[in-house]
């Protein structure tokens, strides 16, 4: 049985004190731990006071970024021992506004998921090149050499611990449009992936998420699909009370 999760992605979004009111205002609203498992990407600077705000709480503190060392000269880096030490649990890696704006490649995101692992925390990876559809002949190509490279080097072991998240770029981003079929055929084909390199006893296990335009209106669809384990929750997720019944509709 994998338990549902519901990541809110802030992006640049919320300062120190505003990500703490949120966390203070949703933590006695939220389902039972059993049932959702609840996380939140907030800005760098805000992680450390969010994991005070959420100390005792079933919250999940989920870092947007992590460099591929622990320390060193590396101006302007976030090490990930630090994120650990700072309360953090997850850390999101190669969101395709990474890869758009900042050249994120697989080779690098495979090293932060290394990383990310040693420092004991567990990666959520974003990848969005599992499935495209044609623009104009609408047909849909699988493509899996993104998966493959990102998970280079990760040995069965490590696999447990890790999350991949599906998020393809035509729906990310405000206003687009989710299709949940296609969401659940990209999910699907990320598990299949994985079978066939770790064993369908760990695709059967692991959880994979998708991300790009989750709204109230479309949650309980996304969430029904089989090969949808949980959302990140992208604009829709800034307004605490949208959130928490964002949240309540997957219990
Ligand atoms: C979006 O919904 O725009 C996202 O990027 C979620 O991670």
């Amino acid at each position: 049985m994998r338990k549902p999760f519901v990541v809110a992605n802030w992006k640049m979004h919320k300062n120190v004190a505003e990500s703490v009111a949120f966390i203070n205002q949703i933590k006695d609203q939220l389902p039972a731990k059993e049932e959702v498992e609840v996380g939140i990407a907030g800005t760098t600077l805000a992680l450390h006071a969010m994991a005070a705000a959420a100390d005792q709480t079933d919250i999940q503190i989920v870092a947007q970024n992590a460099f591929t060392e622990f320390e060193g000269a590396y101006t302007g880096e976030i090490s990930p021992k630090a994120l650990a030490d700072s309360g953090v649990d997850y850390v999101l890696l190669g969101h395709i506004e990474r890869r758009t704006m900042f050249n994120e490649n697989n080779t690098m995101v495979n090293k932060k998921v290394v990383a990310t692992l040693q420092a004991g925390m567990t990666p959520i990876i974003c990848t969005d090149e599992t499935m495209m559809q044609e623009e104009h002949g609408g047909s849909i190509h699988y493509v899996f050499a993104q998966l493959k490279d990102v998970l280079c080097d990760v040995s069965f072991d490590q696999i447990k611990n890790i999350i991949i998240s599906y998020e393809p770029s035509w729906a990310v981003g405000a206003g687009q449009f989710a299709n949940p079929l296609l969401a659940e055929e990209g999910c699907r084909q990320i598990r299949q992936t994985i079978a066939d390199r770790y064993s369908y006893e760990v695709a059967d296990k692991i959880r994979i998420l998708y991300g790009g335009s989750v709204n109230p209106d479309n949650i309980a669809e996304l969430m029904s699909k089989r090969d949808i384990d949980g959302v990140l929750i992208g604009r829709a997720s800034l307004d605490a009370d949208n959130f928490v019944s964002m949240v309540k509709t997957v219990q």
